[in-house]
This record gives structure tokens, C-alpha cells and sequence, in this order.
């Protein structure tokens, strides 16, 4: 075995990638990446003990979200980056020790590995990175009950992150994930403890998310209903992916009268609904689809193409001369646009490398409809109530999520087509593109497929959910006809889990497969606790869902 991960839906025969990452992250940058995980939890022993003692540790909050966010899948594949990362973890991991003997702070004697392990060359980094993998955890419940934690904590430094760069911040999700970092190298913690720390995690999801959409909607406006055209113009243009609504905000200022129109594709699609774009005349649609049909997409649009997150795929010639990266993204030899100090960014060099590119060619034409996060579905939440209560809408379906590329979610289109007429899609993240060029048709003006959003607007489902309950007078929200039939791929998909489970919702449906991660033990606690299940096919399941 060369690697061990398992933290996507994608994980090699639903058990662990070994030799080389099936996301086509190599086994040195894999080891290289839970080397990372082990410094940063060193760093979050001493930042919790800081903070106990009421000294804030900003850098190694920032530091944390960045590295987290970097290991996520289909961010980073650069095998210098997470050198170079190791070696700024190691020494701001020993500032914080200088720190917290100068404040006085008793420093256990027996500290974990993890805090006091050392190294200088990559040579040996690279030896202890092949030791500290998930796999060093021997007991299987334990591993997996930590494997939550860990993900989950991953989704929210990405959520932290974007809400970072518009000047948002929460000390108190900052303190959690220092504290659940630290918490899995306490050998001392039973199952219980570490129930309890992936519910609390649950918790600090929420917290983050409601963040994440109060920076978004206090930055850019509510999302509003808005059609996006798919097709192409005759300028030349650039391709931005990902979910970083700074970058995109940026990017169209210096776009703005150079005749080079910007495009979305993928998670940059919902950008397209917020009010504060909407004034670039040269914001000119959304090209392609999610993620995983990029190595097709990005040579056919011929322009020059940003990935501000994930989901980088390892690029074809084709194109990586015409692929940029920014933030946390980083594939070897494609060239990388950095922050300058003030945070901003300069995106001359893709804007110029644009001119002289030919205009994208036309692979679909049309509109898509999107724009109902929580704000617009509440402004119709009279019209939604009734249509519930006279009997034309029977179920809503939350179908929220990531698409990826195993030909079993074709059962998402296959399910989305054959739900009954009497029944609403709500989704958020690049799930619905399995389903959202179907043209399924309205209820009452109200589209049966209304889109909030990136998977990082899940949170407006939740809160939808929640009015939806208060409307009804409901006491649960189990006892709202909402069924949960989500698709996952990344650790993000593991956030908006734990949140969801954390605000109580029963009977979640995970597809196409339940994660890897999940021992038999831990799998059958979520199964009692909270009658979460798998898919099996989309008659059977609609049969059932509909019971
Ligand atoms: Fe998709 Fe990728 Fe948004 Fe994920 S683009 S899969 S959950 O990284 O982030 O929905
Ligand atoms: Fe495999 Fe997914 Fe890990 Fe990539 S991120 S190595 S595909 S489990």
C-alpha cells in the first residue's frame, strides 16, 4: 500500500485508495497531506491551550482553514505546496509553543507526537508521512467516528474560508475546530466522546454555514429568481470555476469594457443570481456543466479558464496552458494567480491571454432557471403553502449535493424524471446538474425544480425547511412531507450532513454509495439514531419515498 484515503464518495472499490488516488492525486502528495492533518492538529493542541487561557491565535486560525481547505478533494495537487506547508505548520507550531510557555501555560509532558515531532528536509517529511495516515488509528469505530470529525471539519474550513474573504469571520467555529483537531489525538475519548464531538460538529456546520450565507448575501444581495442563458457569444472569453464569489467579483471588474466576456461553469453557476453581478453587461452565462466533464468543457471553450476551489481534475494538454489557479488550488505546472498583500488579486495576465483566444464553441443553447435560496422561496411561501395544502404539491424532494463521475448517478436524472407531477426538486450544489436541463415543468408558476444554489447554500434548505415547519405549525421537521434523497462526493457533502443531522432531520437517503468511511459499527448507530440509508433503484426508491 502507497497511500490510504478514503474521503470522497469516489473511493477506490468503496474502500480506500492505495496506490494512487481515483481523483488522480498521487500517493506522495496523499502522505504528504496527512502530514500536514497530523502538524495542524500539533498546532491545534497548543492553539486550544492558548485559547483556555484567553490568548487568540488569529494566524493559526487562518493558517488552519487554508491548510484543511487545501487537502479537500480535487483542491491541490501540488506535492511542493504541501512541502512548503509543512514546513510554515512546523515553525508556527513551535511560535505557538514559545507562546504559551511565555504566557505560563502548563504544557503537558506527555504531548502527543503530534506536537512535538520535527523535521527540515522534504526527504523526511516524506518518511513520516507514510506513518501518520488515518490508518494509524487501529480500532475501526474509533478511525471512522474521527474520519467524521475530520471531514466534516474540512467542509467547514471551506465554508470558513469563503466567508474569510469578505470579511467574516466567527471566533467561536475558529475555537471548535482547533478543539475537534486536538480531540482526535486524545487517545482517552471513547465512542461516546466522539459521538458526541461529530454532533457538536454538526452544530458548529450550521454555525458556520449561517456565516458563510450572511457574508454572501450582506456582500452581494439575496439571490433572485434569474434565468441564465448556456449558450455562447461571438467575444472571447474566460471560464470560472469553483465556488469564490470574491474571485469572480474581481475577475469582472477587470474584465469590465475589454471585450472578453466571463462565463460560470459548474458551482460558479449560482453566481449568476446574486443582484450584484447582475450589472456586467459582459457576465455572459453559464458554459457546461459540473466538475467532472471538465476535461471535455475546458478544451471546447477555448478561452483561458480560473478554478478558484474544487473540483480541479488533473488537466489535459489540451488545455493546461489555458487553465490558472487561484487560492488554495494548485496542480504542478499550471500557472497559479496569487493574493497580493491587501488580498487582492490581478487577473491581467488571463484577461490578456484571452484576447487572444477564439470565442468558446457553442456545445448547448438555452436557459436555466435558478435563484431560490432562502429569501425568494420565503417570498413565496404563501403561495407554497397553499399549493401544499390544496393537495398540488404532495412532497418536496431535497435532492441537494455533488455530482461526480460513477455512471450510477445517472439514477439522479432517472429519479428526478420519474418523480410524480405533484412534486418539488429543491436542490444546491453541482447535483443538479443531473437533472436541471430536464424541463420539468411548474406547479402553479412554481418551478419542480428550484435551485438555491453552491452545495455551500444547503443552509438555505435547512432554513426553508425550518419557516416550512413554522408555517405548518409543525412540532418536527420529520413531520414536514420533505424527503431527503442527497448525492455526496466531497467533505463538504460530510458538513452539510452533520448539520443536518444535527438540526434534527431523520431518514436521510446518501448516494450512490454510503461513504467508506463508515465502519459497520458507526454505520448502524446512524441507522438507529437516524434512519439514514442508501439508494437502491429510482422506481423503488420513489415507491418508497412516496409510501
Ligand atoms: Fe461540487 Fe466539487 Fe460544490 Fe463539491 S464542485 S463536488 S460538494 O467540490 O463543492 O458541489
Ligand atoms: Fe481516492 Fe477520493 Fe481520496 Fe482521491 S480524495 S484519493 S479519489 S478517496
Amino acid at each position: 500500500m502507497n497511500m490510504f484515503c478514503y474521503q470522497c464518495q469516489e473511493a477506490a472499490k468503496c474502500t480506500g485508495c492505495t496506490v494512487r488516488g481515483i481523483c488522480g492525486k498521487t500517493s506522495d502528495v496523499s502522505n504528504l497531506q496527512d502530514l500536514l492533518i497530523y502538524v495542524l492538529k500539533g498546532i491545534s493542541i497548543y492553539s486550544t491551550e492558548l485559547k483556555k487561557a484567553g490568548v487568540q491565535t488569529p494566524e493559526a486560525d487562518n493558517f488552519m482553514v487554508d491548510g484543511l481547505f487545501s487537502t479537500i478533494t480535487n483542491v491541490n495537487f501540488g506535492k511542493e505546496y504541501f512541502i512548503e506547508k509543512i514546513s510554515q505548520a512546523l515553525r508556527l507550531r513551535e511560535q505557538l509553543k514559545d507562546q504559551a510557555i511565555s504566557a505560563n501555560i502548563q504544557i503537558d509532558k506527555n504531548l502527543h507526537d503530534a506536537a512535538v515531532w520535527t523535521a527540515e528536509t522534504p526527504e523526511e517529511f516524506e518518511a513520516k508521512s507514510a506513518t501518520v495516515g488515518i490508518l494509524a488509528e487501529e480500532n475501526e469505530d474509533v478511525r471512522s467516528l474521527k474520519s467524521l470529525v475530520l471531514y466534516g471539519v474540512k467542509g467547514m474550513a471551506a465554508y470558513a474560508y469563503h466567508a474569510h474573504v469578505l470579511g467574516f469571520d466567527d471566533q467561536e467555529v475558529y475555537d471548535f475546530m482547533h478543539k475537534a483537531l486536538a480531540a482526535t489525538t486524545d487517545s482517552s475519548l471513547t465512542a461516546d466522546d466522539l459521538l458526541a464531538l461529530v454532533m457538536e460538529t454538526g452544530k458548529f456546520s450550521v454555525q458556520v454555514m449561517a456565516l458563510l450565507d450572511k457574508a454572501n448575501t450582506s456582500t452581494y444581495g439575496n439571490p433572485e429568481i434569474t434565468k441564465v442563458n448556456i449558450g455562447v457569444r461571438n467575444n472571447p472569453g474566460i471560464l470560472i470555476s469553483g465556488h469564490d464569489l470574491k474571485d469572480l467579483e474581481e475577475l469582472l471588474k477587470q474584465t469590465e469594457g475589454t471585450g472578453v466576456d466571463v462565463y460560470t461553469h459548474g458551482e460558479m453557476l449560482p453566481a449568476h443570481y446574486y443582484p450584484a453581478f447582475k450589472k456586467y453587461e459582459h457576465f455572459a452565462g453559464n458554459y457546461g456543466n459540473s466538475w467532472w466533464k471538465q476535461d471535455k468543457e475546458f478544451q471546447t471553450f477555448n478561452g483561458p479558464i480560473l478554478m478558484t476551489t474544487n473540483c480541479l481534475v488533473p488537466p489535459k494538454d489540451s488545455y493546461k496552458d489555458r487553465l490558472y489557479t487561484t487560492g488554495v488550488v494548485g496542480f504542478p505546472g499550471v500557472k497559479h494567480i496569487p493574493a497580493k498583500e491587501d488580498g487582492t488579486k490581478d487577473f491581467s495576465e488571463i484577461i490578456e491571454h484571452a484576447k487572444k483566444c477564439a470565442p468558446p464553441t457553442e456545445i448547448e443553447t438555452g436557459e436555466i432557471v435558478g435563484g431560490f435560496a432562502h429569501a425568494t422561496v420565503l417570498s413565496l411561501a404563501d403561495t407554497v403553502v397553499e399549493a401544499v395544502k390544496s393537495g398540488k404539491i404532495k412532497k418536496f424532494f431535497v435532492m441537494a449535493g455533488c455530482d461526480g463521475r460513477m455512471k450510477s448517478r445517472e439514477y439522479y436524472t432517472e429519479f428526478a424524471s420519474k418523480l410524480p407531477q405533484d412534486t418539488v426538486i429543491l436542490t444546491a450544489g453541482c447535483a443538479k446538474y443531473r437533472y436541471n436541463k430536464l424541463n420539468l415543468g411548474d406547479i402553479d408558476g412554481i418551478p419542480r425544480v428550484l435551485d438555491a444554489g453552491q452545495c455551500n447554500d444547503s443552509y438555505s434548505l435547512a432554513i426553508i425547511a425550518l419557516k416550512l415547519k413554522e408555517a405548518f405549525g409543525l412540532e418536527d421537521l420529520n413531520e414536514l412531507p420533505i424527503a431527503y434523497n442527497i448525492a455526496w462526493y466531497e467533505q463538504k457533502a460530510v458538513t452539510v450532513l452533520l448539520a443536518l443531522l444535527y438540526l434534527g432531520v431523520k431518514n436521510i437517503h446518501l448516494g450512490p454509495t454510503l461513504p467508506a468511511f463508515l465502519s459497520p459499527n458507526v454505520a448502524k448507530v446512524l441507522v438507529e439514531k437516524f434512519g439514514i440509508g442508501g439508494i437502491s433503484n429510482a422506481d423503488d426508491d420513489i415507491k418508497m419515498f412516496t409510501a
